[in-house]
């Protein structure tokens, strides 16, 4: 085979390819503009740090693609580590719609697997505000539909199975020979996996059906569709109301889903919504009993700034070292990386551990099922909702909830912000002390962290007030929204002992309280949120 021809393109920077809290997200119509994606995906390649000064060409020698171009962004991370990749790129709008008139998202990880650091996007992003030529080499057309290697001299393109080695990845994890019995002498136990016509239709298919027995009836809309059937895959109790419906209308114990590129779950049952803050705590607290944490034991456990403090109360009766991080996945891979981090969550229903780099919906889904199956040996018939509430006897109850108000005008998100602001700097005194609905201010603050293995330093992560009994309402902007902005405002009450209140009516004071010292409704002109969780 003659080598490959490489040309150089001539190109124009765009002034906006900077990379958000996971990856550029744009529109589609944006990235179809002449020259966009090719621009960005030469930024990515030539900050990769091993080739050296300013200039040096990076030599792609091997490309590594699922087959049907098909691979979950957790399988990615998991391919990554495997094959000591340098990097990978992933095109993905994960949570968000896609198709012609939605979103797109080009994702970068480096070597352990895991979302490019901010030093990493950063200079991506540099990179990308002067970027003169891009180039592009002639490979010849591949077949995607078929696991094989083609070689073009020194280059070669192989195209591998998307779920075997992250099968042979969640099978060394977990229990799955306990799991398959708990299910085959469970005839009653119903379970239902929604993949929202996204990329991980056919890991599920693999794994609840062929190797856990279940009927495929337990799957649903488990082809990967390029618009995701026009749906918005991100599994909520909005946007996965179907999944929702289906599961209190049959009397589903066990609902799960995952979003567009496979990172993100949701679990539920007949009645039981798992909140993601408690998800992780829940699977924290009952590590002792999935195989891979029985190995390694726990390291410490990890969460993000809003993510609710549930798991907080497990590292403390616990004994695990706790960190909290800003809001991104990316911000757990140093700490995994030191060996001082194994499981670690989001609110935003990412969930996962140092078996790879990045929130893993299936793991997840594997984590509740396992741990489903084990409480049932001890105590047969055990719902979902019997072990939330033994856990919050245990350790007490965080309600959580999520109000996002998507695609605002950005003058209105930034006045909320700049509003906001002021209570931190000259209005503070005034502020700190002062009574709402019955919740005294501590503090607040923008929320900055300081990575503890490399000393990077992030700020602006979020304002944050903090009230004397440990309530909090937190505002950010979103950094994966294609269009307006995005404000997310969490809220967060603590309850050592009324632990079987409704999680809305729990924190409605606090959500009055938030909209009063935000004037958010007043700037924004939207009077409800777009999302609940
Ligand atoms: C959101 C979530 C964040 C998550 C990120 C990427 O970011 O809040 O927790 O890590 O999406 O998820 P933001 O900036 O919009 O709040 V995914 O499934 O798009 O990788
Ligand atoms: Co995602």
């Amino acid at each position: 085979m003659t080598a490959l021809e490489i040309s150089q393109v001539p190109t124009n920077p765009f002034a906006d390819q900077k990379p958000g809290t996971s990856g550029l997200r744009k529109r589609v119509r944006v990235f179809q503009q002449p020259h966009y994606t090719e621009n960005f995906v030469q930024s990515i390649l030539a900050a990769i740090p091993p080739n050296g000064p300013e200039g040096a060409t990076l030599v792609v020698a091997k490309l590594i693609i699922g087959k049907d171009g098909i691979l979950s962004t957790p399988a990615a991370s998991n391919l990554i580590r495997k094959r000591h990749a340098t990097g990978g790129i992933l095109l993905t709008a994960s949570h968000n719609p896609g198709g012609p008139d939605n979103d797109f998202g080009i994702k970068y990880n480096i070597s352990n697997g895991g979302p490019a650091p901010e030093a990493v996007t950063d200079k991506i992003f540099q990179i990308s505000k002067s970027l003169a030529h891009y180039s592009v080499a002639n490979v010849p057309q591949v077949d995607l539909s078929v696991v094989a290697t083609h070689t073009f001299g020194a280059f070669s393109v192989e195209v591998v199975d998307s779920v075997d080695d992250y099968v042979t990845l969640v099978k060394e994890i977990y229990d799955f020979a306990s799991i398959r019995s708990f299910l085959s002498n469970s005839p009653q136990f119903k379970l239902l996996f929604d993949a929202m016509h996204g990329v991980t239709g056919p890991y599920a298919k693999r794994i609840f059906v062929d190797e856990l027995g279940l009927p495929i009836s337990s799957v649903m809309n488990f082809v990967p569709k390029e618009d995701f059937g026009g749906g918005h895959p991100d599994p909520n109790l909005t946007y996965a109301h179907e999944l929702v419906e289906r599961v209190e209308k049959e009397g589903i114990d066990f609902g799960a889903a995952s979003d567009g590129d496979g990172d993100r779950n949701m679990i539920i049952g007949k009645g039981t919504f798992v909140n993601p803050s408690d998800s992780v705590a829940v699977i924290a607290a009952n590590a002792h009993l999935i195989p891979y944490f029985q190995k390694t034991g726990i390291h410490g456990v990890a969460r993000s700034m809003p993510t609710s403090g549930a798991i907080d109360r497990v590292a403390q009766k616990k004994g695990f070292a706790l960190f909290e991080v800003p809001t991104g996945w990316k911000f757990f891979g140093n700490l995994m990386d030191a060996g001082r981090l194994s499981i670690c969550g989001e609110e935003s229903f990412g969930t996962g551990s140092d078996h790879i780099r990045e929130k893993d919906g299936i793991w997840a889904v594997l984590a509740w099922l396992s741990i489903v199956a084990k409480v049932n040996e001890t105590k047969p018939g055990s719902s979902l909702q019997d072990i939330l509430n033994a856990h919050y006897a245990e350790y007490g109850r965080n309600y959580f909830s999520r109000y996002d108000y998507e695609e605002v005008d950005s003058e209105g998100a930034n006045k909320v912000m700049a509003h906001l602001t002021t209570f931190i700097d000259h209005k503070r005194d005034e502020f700190v002390g002062q009574t709402f609905h019955g919740f005294t201010v501590r503090n607040i603050d923008n929320f900055k962290y300081t990575d503890p293995i490399d000393g990077s330093v992030s700020t602006n992560q979020g304002i944050r007030i903090l009230f004397e009994d440990g309530s909090r309402i937190i505002f950010r902007l979103s950094g994966t929204g294609s269009q307006g902005a995005t404000i997310r405002l969490y809220v967060e009450k603590y309850s050592v002992d009324n632990y079987g209140q409704d999680a809305q009516a729990a924190i409605k004071e606090l959500i009055q309280t938030a909209l009063e010292v935000s004037r958010l409704v007043e700037f924004t002109k939207r009077e409800s949120p777009t999302v609940i969780t």
